[in-house]
């Protein structure tokens, strides 16, 4: 049955307008026109954000916090510029809970490492859910093992949401944190966060988002959260690689001890002992990340300026799209159908294998990902060895969907024997 209902066109936004900024998006791939769905594993950049950092190292390089002259003034106060851009774009009530990491891995193990090893301890349990990335996972099984504590994890249900009434019966008075992803990059989940907070919160347990997947894609307020720690990649929200964001509540930061030892996180040092800096200087041993963090500026101001409510909404009518396409198609099993869902799809198509169904869309020019996507144990749970993944971001265009579909029915006529 052909979908007539969902509307082709968005009334309210033109990808098209934006498509002109990202250079990338004009390559030829195999003599075809590039249709970039890998946005879940990274997105591409505009042209302001390659520029900042091309004018980063043209105009301005120079060691941040320590130099005084006037380049190393130029390069600090760009860098500063950057976490106040990133502390209004989550609105933290000051950019000192803005700590530059190269990225959510980094900020899940700063979190697991300088506040879980203090306040973790033997038979302490963690509630994970079953659908983590594999970086919100391993720095809490490592901690664990150190501390002897317990990790407990919220099972999923067969439309890959949260299982609530399961939850509630894990969560006791053991529980130190609960750490989760806010948008599943396997099944495109929303989970209710807000929910999921309150039911924290009334017992005293902190609480730990995976930003990866949602930032880039739903406004975020951490305030109305009330999230304890908000882990984010600049590389999945038009930004540079190696750049990424923890965000903490002020008290956490106070009561944290250091992660890495190095320069810039120091006070005072004598050969037996040393005093730390301040806050956020105190996380960020080493030279940083000065041109991704500024060029990581750049694409919140990007984003700002389109406005993250209409990428959110987009978003949805792609995906809705997308999804009403799919159902059509022989032989596909779609992995998760929650109510409140974002823009990546997991499905397999009959016995296609994954990597032989991605090389065959590469062929055509379309990029989308194959494999486990470092949630092994999803792939576990669903009994599969992988998915074949398309994720959307606001460039992707409806007609961009209608060659997707298409390509998959080439693919079901020559895989089918
Ligand atoms: N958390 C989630 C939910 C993710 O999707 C990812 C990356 C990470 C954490 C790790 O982010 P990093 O920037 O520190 O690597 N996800 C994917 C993906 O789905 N395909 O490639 C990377």
């Amino acid at each position: 049955m052909e979908t007539m209902n969902v509307q082709k066109k968005s009334l309210e936004f033109d990808p098209n307008l934006y498509r002109q900024d990202f250079p990338i998006l004009n390559t030829i791939v195999h003599g075809k026109p590039l249709v970039y769905f890998d946005n879940a594993a990274t997105t591409q950049k505009p042209r302001m954000v390659i520029e900042q950092i091309v004018d980063y190292y043209q105009g301005m390089n120079a060691n941040v916090h320590r130099a005084i002259h006037y380049l190393g003034e130029k390069a600090t106060v760009a860098f500063e510029e950057a976490r106040k851009k990133v502390a209004k774009f989550i609105n933290a009530p000051s950019a000192r809970q803005i700590v530059f990491t190269r990225g959510t891995t980094e900020a899940i193990n700063l979190v697991a490492t300088a506040w879980g090893e203090k306040f973790i301890g033997q038979d302490d349990e963690i509630i994970l859910t079953e659908m983590e990335h594999h970086s919100n996972l391993i720095p809490w099984q490592l901690l664990a093992q150190k501390v002897g504590a317990k990790l407990r994890f919220i099972p999923f249900t067969p439309n890959g949401a949260l299982d609530f009434e399961a939850f509630e019966k894990i969560l006791n008075n053991k529980t130190r944190l609960i750490s989760l992803t806010y948008m599943s990059n396997v099944f495109g989940t929303i989970n209710p966060i807000k929910r999921i907070v309150r039911m924290a919160k009334d017992r005293g347990i902190p609480v730990l988002l995976d930003g990866a997947q949602s930032v880039p894609h739903l406004p975020t307020d951490v305030q109305q959260l009330d999230c304890d720690f908000l882990a984010f990649s600049g590389h999945k929200m038009l930004g540079p690689t190696g750049i990424g964001v923890l965000y903490a509540k002020m008290h956490h930061w106070e009561n944290m001890n250091p992660y890495q030892g190095g320069g810039e996180m120091i006070q005072s040092v004598w050969l037996d002992r040393a005093t730390w800096n301040e806050i956020p200087y105190k996380f960020e041993a080493g030279t940083p990340n000065i041109a991704g963090a500024i060029a990581l500026g750049a694409a919140i101001d990007y984003l700002s300026k389109i406005g993250m409510e209409k990428i959110t909404l987009f978003e949805q009518e792609l995906t809705t799209y997308a999804l009403n396409k799919l159902a059509d198609l022989k032989g596909i099993v779609i992995y998760g159908n929650a109510a409140e869902r974002g823009g990546v799809i997991s499905f397999n198509l009959g016995d296609v294998h994954p990597h032989d169904l991605s090389h065959f869309l590469d062929q055509q020019g379309i990029a989308v990902r194959a494999g486990h996507h470092c949630a092994q144990p999803i792939m576990r749970k669903l009994d599969i060895a992988a998915t074949t993944r398309a994720s959307f971001y606001f460039y992707n265009t409806f007609e961009e969907i209608d060659y997707f579909v298409e390509q998959l029915k080439e693919a079901i006529e020559f895989f089918t024997p």
